[in-house]
């Protein structure tokens, strides 16, 4: 993309109504523009990560083995009233009126309505176990929307739902999100550690949030420092190895790692005194194992080998699609500007024109952007007829991880220049050696 052509409605001054750093960082690149309180438009550059973000969560659901569908935002009340939940949801429903008068909602989340799909089409045991999941927008409407898309009341979720025969097969489920979840993190540059929490309104007794620590978090969290030395790599797991998911699972689960709404002072006292830490966290993920509450309700039955009709065993496991872009910011930025994960990146690497309408310059860049386009790269090409330092703040404040440097000086020497976002760190190479540089980059990702 030359930036010439492109959207990107950068912003000089930082908007007084945002109070955290990813909020304002959004807002400053050109990447979300507020439609109303805690509704957002996506504009060019935030919808680039927000497809990257869904990209690698279905790659890491398509993996576990779990299948997409796509339900609607707008549903029937009466659903929610066969599982009692119309009255429960309280003021963060919003509820809509059709022209008959029928009561509908904005979905807050989806359990009744993937269990209305699920009893109308499978009755027996052997078409268990199964996981539908999809990644659909939400509305809540929260009484405090605030940092952005970080607490919004329109809002983009992972939502799987898994419904198996038994106890066994469903905590299988749950240990198969977790895996999934811990890789689809770590993919996406983050460390999100797994926290024994409460389920609220969705229901059960087994649940974990996924909280990367941020000092602007919205969750209090009581954590054994040791957890944080671990990694998930690139481990392959067979996700129908019931034992082998189970052993990451207690890897993760067994130093402590609490919510402040499940937190045990005298188990966190028993920690050596210098792992104990408490911090903020922002929960980037949730899964729950809730058995037959909704199966019960709402009459979702499978005829077992014995010809015994049973409910379903379900749970549900969300991602905050959305929020993620805000955690990755404020896990990754500087005085400058966003620092992406290669993983999420909008693109894959800037070119910067230092000499704007010097022929070999011009051609060096365009000989540049066609070799890293050729290798299946996404270049931002920085055409415009700007000082180099704006260039260099634009490319600094959206965060692209890789920069090459173009100007009439190196190129006598035959030399351009790569510079990491991260480290700053520059080295001088040819055309050719940069390209291969950043392919080399981005061979995993
Ligand atoms: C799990 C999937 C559920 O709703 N039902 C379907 C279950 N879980 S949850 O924890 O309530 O939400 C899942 C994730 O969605 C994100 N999230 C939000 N993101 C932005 N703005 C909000 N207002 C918001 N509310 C929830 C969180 O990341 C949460 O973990």
């Amino acid at each position: 993309m030359r930036l010439s052509r492109y959207f990107l409605p950068v912003l000089k001054e930082n908007p007084a109504d945002a109070q955290i750093v990813s909020h304002r960082l959004m807002l400053r690149a050109g990447m979300i523009k507020q439609a109303s309180a805690g509704i957002y438009s996506w504009l060019p550059l935030g919808l680039k990560v927000l497809r990257n973000i869904e990209r690698i969560v279905h790659e890491e659901q398509a993996k576990a083995g779990h299948i997409p569908v796509l339900m609607p935002t707008v549903q029937s009340a009466d659903l929610w009233r066969e599982s009692g939940r119309y009255d429960d949801y309280g003021e963060e429903m919003l509820r809509i009126s059709d022209r008959h008068g029928h009561d509908m909602l904005y979905g807050p989340t989806n359990e009744e309505q993937i269990t209305d799909i699920f009893r109308a089409h499978v009755h027996s045991y052997k078409d268990l176990p199964l996981t539908l999941y999809q990644i659909q927008w939400k509305f809540r409407d929260e009484r405090r929307p605030r940092f952005g898309v970080m607490r919004g009341r329109e809002f983009l979720m992972k939502d799987g739902y898994n419904f198996d025969i038994d106890y066994d097969s469903a905590m299988h489920a749950y240990n198969r999100h977790m895996v999934a979840y811990l890789r689809t993190y770590e993919r996406m540059g983050l460390k999100a550690i797994p926290m024994r929490a409460d389920s609220g309104p969705i229901g059960g007794e087994d649940t974990h949030e996924f909280l990367v620590l941020a000092d602007t978090g919205e969750s209090e969290v009581f954590y054994d420092s040791d957890i944080l030395d671990l990694n998930f790599g690139d481990r392959v797991v067979d996700f129908d190895d019931v034992s082998a998911c189970a052993e990451v699972v207690t890897e993760w689960t067994t130093p402590y790692a609490r919510t402040d709404e499940t937190h045990d002072e005298a188990l966190y006292n028993d920690i050596p005194e210098a792992r104990r830490k408490s911090s903020r966290g922002i929960e980037v993920g949730q899964i729950f194992y809730f058995g037959t509450k909704y199966s019960d309700s709402m009459g979702a039955s499978v005829v077992d080998g014995e010809q015994n009709k049973v409910p379903v065993h379900m749970g549900s496991h969300g991602i905050g699609v959305s929020r993620l872009l805000g955690a990755i910011i404020e896990a990754s930025h500087d005085d400058n500007g966003i620092i992406w994960p290669e993983g999420v990146t909008p693109f894959h690497c800037g070119i910067v024109n230092l000499r704007q309408g010097d022929e070999a310059t011009d051609g060096a860049c365009g000989a540049l952007y066609e070799a890293l386009t050729a290798a299946g790269l996404e270049p931002l090409y920085d055409d415009r007829n700007e000082r180099a330092g704006a260039k260099f703040a634009t490319m600094d404040l959206i965060g692209l991880p890789w920069r090459i440097t173009v100007g009439p000086r190196g190129l006598k020497n035959g030399v351009v220049e790569l510079t990491s976002r991260r480290t700053g760190e520059s080295q001088e190479l040819s055309i050719e050696a940069a390209v291969e540089a950043v392919v080399k980059v981005y061979e995993n990702h």
